[in-house]
């Protein structure tokens, strides 16, 4: 996939050119139903598969009602993209000035002119341009002049049947509430967090004989705090893992951290970049009176783990 991050670099227009736009926070199944459509589009007409993304997230720099936490960061974004088979991602970098750019000019200059877009896949709500004036009832209207196609794929409902649709911010609600199992059929694989292994408290494999990886956040949103069953990316390879979120209660620092027990490994992973999959949520944070039955019970929880995850 050849990624663009600048209009600018964009000399030629594409050949048959297919297009989605979006924010695609979280890369789920109804982004996953629009980039498949616009592949299936391209092959359709000998075209060009192209999803154009926004970053920083439009609503970083617009404001309004606060920002919500991404479920994706870029990287892990682009990645999602490109195994969903585009050619070409448009990365626009989003700021006041292209936030004043109007639907018409956007259509015109940008999307016909440049990219040189023959169909567009969007869904149904979805608006872009100055004021929020472009929509699916605006690009209908253009399309014949401007000789492109608009196609709109139906909502993904979140299970056959229901009435709701699978949104980023139904999926952000879940993983706020701790039910990463719930979140799997949305975005269609696990919640996945990623960063870098820092130095903690040094508690963990001295005064428990269970050292944990202190991870250092990328991803804004991170399930509710608890302890989950997970698996681990590491440059050492994947292993089976359990999760600690939240303030360590027993303790009284209480530092919020993110730390992973590796079940089965046992090498150094200071300043490396793992990626941690939640699979289950096992229970929530507890106060021991004594650290030997923390102990205890994260010897259990390994062992639920281990039942989980085999
Ligand atoms: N700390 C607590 O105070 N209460 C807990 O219920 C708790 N559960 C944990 C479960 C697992 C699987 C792991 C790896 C850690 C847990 N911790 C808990 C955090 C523990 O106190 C911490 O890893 C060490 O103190 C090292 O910082
Ligand atoms: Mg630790």
């Amino acid at each position: 996939m050849k990624i663009i991050n600048s209009l600018d670099e964009i000399r030629h227009s594409y050949l048959n050119a297919v297009v989605a736009i979006g924010n695609f926070d979280g890369v789920h199944m109804g982004h996953q139903a629009i980039l498949r459509c616009v592949k299936q589009k391209a092959e359709s007409i000998n075209g060009t598969s192209v999803a154009m993304t926004f970053d920083p997230h439009p609503v970083k720099i617009l404001g309004g009602n606060g920002s919500p936490p991404l479920i994706t960061v870029l990287e892990q974004k682009i990645e999602l993209i490109e195994e969903n088979g585009m050619d070409v991602l448009i990365c626009v970098p989003f700021d006041q000035s292209f936030a004043a750019v109007t639907a018409h000019a956007f259509l015109n200059d940008i999307l016909i002119g440049r990219i040189g877009m023959k169909a567009i896949v969007i869904g149904k709500d979805y608006t872009f341009g100055k004021n929020r004036k472009g929509n699916v009832a605006f690009l209908q209207q253009q399309a014949r002049q401007l000789a492109f196609e608009v196609l709109i794929p139906d909502w993904v409902p979140v299970f056959s049947g229901s009435g709701q649709r699978v949104s980023s911010t139904r999926i952000r609600e879940i993983i706020e509430a701790g039910n990463v199992e719930e979140a799997k059929p949305l975005l269609g694989r696990y919640y996945q967090i990623r960063g870098q292994v820092v130095s903690g408290r040094n508690r963990g494999g001295r005064l428990l004989g269970i050292p944990t990886a202190n991870i250092q956040l990328q991803d804004e949103l991170c399930p509710k705090t608890g302890v989950y069953a997970v698996t681990v990316q590491t440059p050492e390879g994947q292993f089976n893992g359990v999760a600690n979120i939240g303030y360590s209660p027993t303790f009284d620092d209480h530092l919020f951290t993110v730390e992973v027990h590796l079940i089965d490994f046992n090498a150094d992973l200071y300043g490396r970049k793992i990626r941690v999959n939640f699979i289950k949520r096992i229970r929530g944070e507890k106060k021991f009176n004594h650290f030997d039955e923390l102990k205890m019970q994260i010897h259990k929880d390994i062992k639920g783990a281990r039942e989980i995850l085999s």
